[in-house]
């Protein structure tokens, strides 16, 4: 049986075995013991081992892309080709999003003890998470792009930095040439050599994802799914058009290959994305799918998907204006079009500071809603439900790098061959 079907499998079998066992011991002592002693560490060291890897892998394969580029202008097209693609896919689908808030209208169905309910529940995790600080995007963000210590960028785990760092390598590689080829050849064997890592922490996936699996259904709030059953619906919906008809569309018109051959060549990315609730994690077995599976050369998939895992996060975007949406009509805020498409504007800019973690995506979120004028604490509404949603929205981050990668490949090389 092939990987990706081995892991779809523990993928399966740990969500059964996770409900079953909350649905026959619910919260018993024993159930817990086990995820936390057992299934969650399990999970979380291989979760940490595929983590481990992207900060080397990101520096290597960026620097040397890019350095292959050989020349600016090649860089800065690429890099204009890529925020193109990321700014357009990013904008539709948190249209998407909140278009679909606007027409089922589930925050209205919300009854207001359920909501009391939540709030208390959630409200004090978010505190304690300190999630409530509210972070500035520019200039504090924007600055802290250019990395004063690469080397504590590295460590700290900022991608962002990481990347810009890498560029600047790559680009002075490119501009030193013959005197850089030992640190060049020495970031080619780096590059191989985390591959070669990646490819053993997969082997153990199957066991990796039923762990996480198991140890999310099992502690995961079904109950919950009732009373918040159209706010889920709908956004998976939602992402589910985006992921099967939307991507579909863009693969064919603009990257010119067959949607069906792309995501049956894709699923072992998907697939990890699903399990992992991570772009980060993800990120070594996209760069592996995108050349063995996809046949997009080195330069592109070492440029684009670093950056895209990054900046590009469509299924988060559609979240964040569903989920700004859903809250204005749970706590009353009316938002006019005007805000609305705010709403849009920062769902772009804020995928930049999203991390590639599970949850990521929840401290941004928290400043679009104060933003418009929605309590950020309101966040804790959905709290419950959220790791569901973002194992399907991370899954849509992933898959919209393939594709723009897929789309600058053609469009870079199509130019080479004319
Ligand atoms: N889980 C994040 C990711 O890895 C996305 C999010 O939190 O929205 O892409």
């Amino acid at each position: 049986m092939s990987l990706p079907n081995r892991i779809l499998l523990a993928l399966v079998v740990g969500a059964a075995f996770g409900m079953l066992s909350q649905g026959l011991a619910g919260s018993h002592p024993a159930l817990n013991w086990i995820v936390a002693n057992v299934t969650e560490p399990f999970g979380r060291m291989w979760l940490a081992a595929l983590i481990m890897v992207v900060i080397p892998l990101i520096l290597s394969t960026l620097s040397t892309g890019v350095a292959a580029l050989g020349n600016l202008r090649e860089v800065g097209r690429l890099g204009a080709l890529s925020l193109l693609c990321f700014v357009c896919l990013t904008a539709a689908s948190s249209t998407l999003g909140i278009t679909a808030m606007n027409v089922v209208q589930p925050g209205g169905s919300l009854s207001a003890s359920v909501k009391e309910e939540l709030m208390a529940t959630y409200g004090s995790e978010l505190r304690q998470a300190g999630e409530l600080g509210s972070r500035s995007l520019w200039p504090e963000m924007v600055v802290k792009l250019i990395p004063k210590n690469p080397v504590q960028a590295a460590a700290s785990g900022d991608m962002l930095a990481v990347i810009v760092f890498s560029l600047f390598l790559g680009v002075g590689m490119a501009v030193a040439g013959e005197k850089a080829q030992a640190l060049a050849a020495f970031l080619e064997a780096l590059a191989q050599t985390t591959v070669a890592i990646i490819g053993l922490v997969m082997r153990a996936a199957p066991f990796g994802v039923f762990s996480l699996i198991f140890s999310v259904s099992a502690r995961f709030g079904w109950r919950l799914l009732l009373s918040l059953s159209s706010f889920v619906v709908t956004v998976v919906l939602a992402l589910a058009a985006f992921q099967f008809v939307v991507y579909p569309l863009v693969v064919k018109l603009f990257a010119r290959r067959s949607p069906l051959d792309f995501f049956r060549r894709i699923r072992l990315v998907m697939i990890t994305a699903f399990s992992t609730s991570s772009s980060n994690a993800t990120l070594p077995t996209t760069m592996r799918v995108a050349q063995d599976e996809l046949g997009i050369s080195r330069e592109v998939a070492g440029f684009v998907l670093p950056l895209g895992a990054t900046l590009n996060m469509n299924g988060t975007a559609l979240f964040e204006g569903a989920t700004v949406l859903f809250l204005a009509q749970v706590f009353g805020v009316p938002l006019p079009l005007k805000a609305q498409v705010l709403v849009v504007l920062l769902a772009v800019v804020t995928a930049i500071g999203t991390a590639g973690v599970p949850g990521g995506s929840i401290p941004l979120l928290m400043m679009v809603l104060a933003t418009v004028g929605v309590p950020p604490e309101g966040i804790a509404v959905v709290l419950g439900v959220d790791r569901l949603l973002d194992m399907c929205r991370t899954t849509l981050n992933v898959t919209g790098d393939l594709v723009t990668a897929a789309i600058v490949e053609r469009l870079s090389w199509s130019r080479f061959e004319s």
